[in-house]
């Protein structure tokens, strides 16, 4: 057998770079990892960075400036990869690590594959304390790193090289696998990273990872198609494992076949299109009236990929009366709900599903009623998105410009992909964005994570470079997290990126008001000043400085103009945008838990208080079993 003496670096690396994915339309071999996002500091700089060097060309190596927002890149990259290719990240020990663990809980909340690699201290433990190395006062194995074992799937610290033998198989299977996936955390101490060893020259052959699906087991679809037989108010529910199976397709089959009508979450919006008869737009608190009034009556709920989080599907506080089939690839989501539990691959199971049902179809009546409000929400959001003039002196809010967004399209030749994570733009763009291509919305809803905006659409933009990405964001997702804007021109990778200003955190200062309490370290206007003026903030000029273009405008006729320009652009282009952080679309929507106290001076607390208790007397709290008419 023969063999390479390499340090464990260049083992890794060599390694990474020998994993391909074959692409499902062209056939053609491609690297399973895009690149490396790497932030050197001394944890990591002589080890990983000497190995990525060598192998710069087959494993590119990405320059950023914050371990965060490089890490969401890279997962953004995978989400937008549909989980078939992905990234690894490197940083320093320390603060460099640490700075990754938002990201690896991001990655673990949205079950999407990043391989992160923090340095770690040193095994031999001959410079302890080394700068930047905490200390245990009663356990000396402890490091920082030790804080990524809640946010991994997977958590290794290699200490010797050889470890990497039984590691990366490992890894790679998480990475891969549809249940597992989630983040990698291969915590590298740094003096293992530059230590050698002899390596059969097997261990980094091509390997070509195939993402298997996993079929139903024929008595779960009986058990699923019976409770189906018996609903006479079905809904489906989309959610984000079923675009990462392709399932759009056997989605739309499932619908038209036997008459159900489809609603979908933030991670699952776009499974089906926006236009689609029996597309009844989002469910839960951003949700559409069509999806929430049909779930609020539903009597079976059919969950497809989707994790059941109550914010984005209603779960508890809708489906009070439903029975839940879930169908999922996970058996942690596929308990959920305590119904029906078919444990498969979406595409899998709704195929296997609708052949076990025949001919059998939802009630006319049922159909129709879906119809007709799906119909009536496409009317309504016509006229939101439609909305060009406003009163003088008022400021637009986030539906006219998506609405504006949209309408620049029709201009353009690349299809548009936006990217969003917090603020107020989530419930605004799930209601009212349009998309008919699976990928075209891009939402980071798992950990709604501020600062995900922009590191994100860098990462959506390295993986489908032919798109326009289209980045919106509000003022303090913006200022919590922009540097990546530096690196999208650095890279050449253009985004279009929009701030909406409505001076500070618009959501959040109406659910404060909405739990009784008064505007309060909210809105710029309502903090501690050192000066009468509260901080205006140049948005355009700051990105400017990072090497945008970008320009602030003052209208939606004016904010059109600036897209045309944006799209004409090749280089990373901002547009700022001055809005009213009081309007926001009213309908739709549904009551979610947001504990008010239970003890205040405040009448508008007490009021809330009051209204909290009985919203929770209409929670879902226990699952609904039997067949639907039965109760
Ligand atoms: C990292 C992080 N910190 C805090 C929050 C809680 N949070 C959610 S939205 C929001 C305010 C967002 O402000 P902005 O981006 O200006 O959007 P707006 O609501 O004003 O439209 C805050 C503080 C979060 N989601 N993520
Ligand atoms: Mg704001």
């Amino acid at each position: 057998m023969s063999t390479l003496r390499l340090t464990m670096s260049q083992a890794l690396v060599r390694y990474l770079a020998a994993q391909k994915v074959r692409d499902e339309d062209s056939g053609e071999l491609l690297p399973m990892f895009g690149g490396v996002f790497a932030i050197f500091g001394h944890g990591n700089v002589a080890g990983v960075g000497e190995a990525l060097y060598q192998h710069r060309e087959q494993l590119p190596t990405y320059r950023a400036h914050n371990e965060q927002a490089m890490a969401n890149a890279a997962i953004a990259y995978a989400k937008a990869q549909m989980r078939r290719r992905m990234m690894a990240v490197t940083t320093s020990i320390g603060p460099g690590a640490t700075n990754l663990l938002t990201s690896a809980a991001l990655a673990h909340v949205n079950r999407l594959p990043v391989l992160l690699l923090p340095g770690d201290i040193f095994v031999s433990r001959a410079p302890d304390p080394v700068l930047q190395q905490i200390e245990d006062f009663s356990d000396g194995t402890v490091s920082v790193n030790d804080c990524f074992r809640p946010v991994s799937r997977y958590f290794d610290r290699i200490v010797r090289p050889e470890q990497l033998f039984t590691a990366l198989p490992r890894a790679m299977h998480v990475l891969t696998d549809a249940a597992l996936c989630g983040p990698v955390t291969l915590a590298l101490p740094q003096d293992v990273q530059a230590e050698a060893c002899d390596w059969p020259e097997d261990f980094f052959t091509e390997r070509v990872h195939s993402f298997r699906r996993l079929p139903p087991a024929p008595e779960d679809i009986t058990a699923a198609a019976d409770a189906l037989r018996h609903a006479k108010h079905p809904v489906v529910v989309v959610g984000g494992g079923a675009l990462y199976a392709q399932a759009s397709e056997a989605v739309r089959h499932f619908a038209e076949t036997h008459g159900v009508p489809v609603a979908e979450t933030q991670a699952g919006k776009g499974t089906l299109a926006w236009h689609h008869p029996l597309q009844l737009g989002p469910a839960g608190v951003c949700g559409s009236t069509a999806a929430n009034d049909l779930l609020a009556d539903a009597d079976v709920v059919l969950a497809v990929g989707t994790r059941l989080q109550d914010f984005t599907t209603g779960s508890n506080a809708l489906y009070r009366h439903a029975r839940i089939i879930t169908l999922n690839v996970n058996g942690y989501d596929a308990l959920k709900g305590g119904g029906v539990q078919v444990l498969a691959d979406a595409r899998l199971g709704l195929g296997a599903l609708s052949k076990e049902l025949g001919a059998w179809r939802a009630k006319q009546a049922w159909r129709e009623r879906a119809e007709q409000l799906a119909k009536q929400w496409r009317e309504l959001v016509d006229k939101i998105a439609s909305r060009r003039e406003l009163p003088a002196g008022t400021l637009p809010y986030d539906g006219e410009i998506i609405g504006a967004v949209q309408r620049s399209h029709a201009h353009s030749t690349r299809d548009d992909i936006v990217v969003c994570a917090a603020g107020t733009l989530p419930a605004e763009l799930e209601k009212l964005w349009r998309t008919e291509t699976p990928g075209g919305y891009h939402m980071e809803y798992g950990y709604s994570c501020m600062g995900y905006e922009i590191a994100g659409g860098l990462g959506v933009k390295m993986a489908k470079p032919e798109r326009e990405v289209i980045v919106m964001l509000g003022d303090g997702s913006y200022l919590m997290l922009n540097a990546e804007i530096a690196t999208s021109v650095m890279l050449g990778q253009k985004l279009i990126v929009i701030v909406l200003d409505n001076r500070g955190f618009g959501c959040i200062n109406r659910l404060q008001q909405a739990c009784g309490g008064p505007p309060f370290n909210n809105m710029l206007d309502d903090c501690l000043h050192g000066s009468d003026d509260a901080p205006a903030i140049d948005f355009a000029a700051h990105a400017r400085a990072m090497g945008a273009q970008a320009e602030h405008v003052r209208s939606i006729a004016e904010l059109e103009q600036a897209l045309t320009r944006a799209r004409a652009s090749t280089r990373t282009y901002l547009i700022a945008i001055d809005t009213d952080h009081r309007r926001t679309t009213e309908a739709g929507g549904c009551w979610w838990e947001v504990a008010v106290p239970e003890m205040s001076e405040r009448e508008s607390v007490q009021a809330a208080r009051r209204d909290y208790e009985q919203a929770k007397e209409r929670q879902r709290l226990y699952p609904v079993t039997g067949k639907p008419d039965e109760h």
